[in-house]
């Protein structure tokens, strides 16, 4: 059952072409911050670019201990000038021969983690489906199931309807139901399964990462400039939590261990102040990428939100096509409330994108299907551990096998 990643994985990931140029050093240069900007501190990029799957699978605590030493010394000197490569018409680095770690396929996790609600749900199922014929006491049961499973009423009902027609006194097999559900599943994610497309014309492309607390934000950052940076791309992190200084060193590790820079500002600063500073870091550097981090906020939180809106407002004052992706981390364990997550976040922060994390652990991505039908936001990713390689492009059918508990 475990597949082999698939080679085009990354590319599918971000909707490049599949020759990504040599990587390089990050291409931010290592000055401080321009004078406007106080307190503004940016952590220089490591040289090293990543170095792809053979790194170890890392596991970011959420409270990370006693900060890592942040304020690098000077940075090491920029490589001699290579000769101009540009970024993207490069032909492909020789593939890192990396010896793939004998570890899971995201898929093989995915199942592991969903098989929680399909193996609860396949008993039920089973029990259910033992009689020969269908009924509607049957059918209702069914009904209910599926409803518990977070997949919505919509979508219950459907699948009901398709296991009743023309079954009645016939019966139906649980391997049937699963593949029914299997299909209605699939067919409405579908169209919302898509990846993030990093434009590369603008420098930087602005992706701002928004979420209640703890649903993986900055875990996820730190997996998508992993990914980023081994397509040769120059990231950097702003890290806009700044609310806890945790929260900072959190991202400064992942801009060590990616090789990103990472523009910070101490504790209880100006979290736009520090948003603007970024982008125009960002900018002067040429970066590809600026993946902006934010405070998690509950979506009932007015004044919380308004934050959030006013880091929006700065950032389209510098560029007004920015921020070009919002991207919503949804944690996969909080069930319902999941959509009220999606609409109020959408309402006041235009989320473009998903991210649903936790897939790992979890009973409960049958949500992803009413948000979808509900929603219709492209789904981007998904995560599937806390390791930086742990995150994946959406697959509607993969996660719709997965959910129904069929095994590939
Ligand atoms: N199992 C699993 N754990 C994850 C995944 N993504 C993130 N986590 C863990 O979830 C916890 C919270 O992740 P963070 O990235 O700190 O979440 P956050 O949204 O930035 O949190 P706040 O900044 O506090 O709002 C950490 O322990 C992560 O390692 C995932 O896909 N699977
Ligand atoms: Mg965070």
């Amino acid at each position: 059952m475990s597949e082999p990643r698939k080679p085009g994985l990354f590319g599918r990931l971000f909707g490049f072409g599949e020759t990504p140029p040599a990587p390089e050093t990050t291409a931010r240069e290592t000055t401080k911050a321009e004078p406007s900007a106080p307190a503004a501190e940016t952590v220089p990029a490591a040289t090293e670019p990543v170095s792809g799957p053979a790194e170890a699978p890392v596991s970011i605590p959420a409270e990370p201990t006693p900060a890592p030493p942040t304020r690098v010394p000077p940075p090491p000197v920029a490589p001699p000038a290579a000769p101009a490569r540009p970024f993207f018409a490069a032909p492909a680095p020789p593939p890192a021969p990396a010896p793939e770690a004998p570890k899971e396929s995201w898929i093989a996790r995915l199942g592991k983690g969903l098989k929680r609600s399909s193996s609860a749900f396949g008993d039920k199922l089973g029990a259910l489906f033992t009689k020969r014929k269908l009924d509607t006491a049957t059918l209702d049961d069914l009904e209910d199931l599926l409803i518990e499973s977070d997949l919505g009423v919509d979508t219950a009902a459907a699948i009901v309807a398709r296991v009743a027609a023309g079954r009645y006194e016939k019966g139906i097999g649980e391997d049937d139901v699963r593949g029914i559900l299997a299909e209605e599943v699939s067919a409405r994610l579908m169209p919302v399964a898509k990846p993030l497309v990093i434009d590369p014309a603008r420098k930087p492309h602005v992706v701002l990462v928004v979420g209640v607390n703890g649903s993986g934000k900055t875990t996820t950052i730190g997996k998508i400039a992993a990914r980023l940076r081994r397509e040769g791309k120059s990231v950097m992190l702003a890290a806009g939590d700044t609310f806890r200084a945790a929260a900072i060193e959190q991202l400064k590790i992942w801009g060590e261990r990616t090789g990103s820079a990472v523009v910070a500002r101490p504790q209880g600063s100006d979290a736009s102040a520090l948003v603007f500073d970024a982008f125009r870091e960002a900018t002067a550097a040429g970066v590809d990428v600026l993946l902006i981090d934010t405070a998690g906020r509950l979506q009932n939180r007015t004044e919380l939100m308004a934050e959030l809106e006013k880091v929006i407002r700065v950032i389209r004052k510098q560029d007004a096509s920015a921020p070009h992706d919002v991207l919503l981390v949804l944690d996969a364990t909080t069930g319902q409330n999941a959509l009220q997550q999606v609409e109020i976040f959408g309402r006041m922060a235009g989320v473009t994108g998903l991210a649903m994390t936790k897939l790992d652990g979890t009973a409960r991505g049958g949500i992803l299907v009413a948000i979808a039908a509900k929603h219709k936001i492209p789904v981007h990713f998904i995560g599937v551990g806390e390791g930086v390689d742990d995150l994946a492009p959406f697959d509607a059918a993969d996660f719709a096998r997965a959910i129904a508990g069929i095994e590939k």
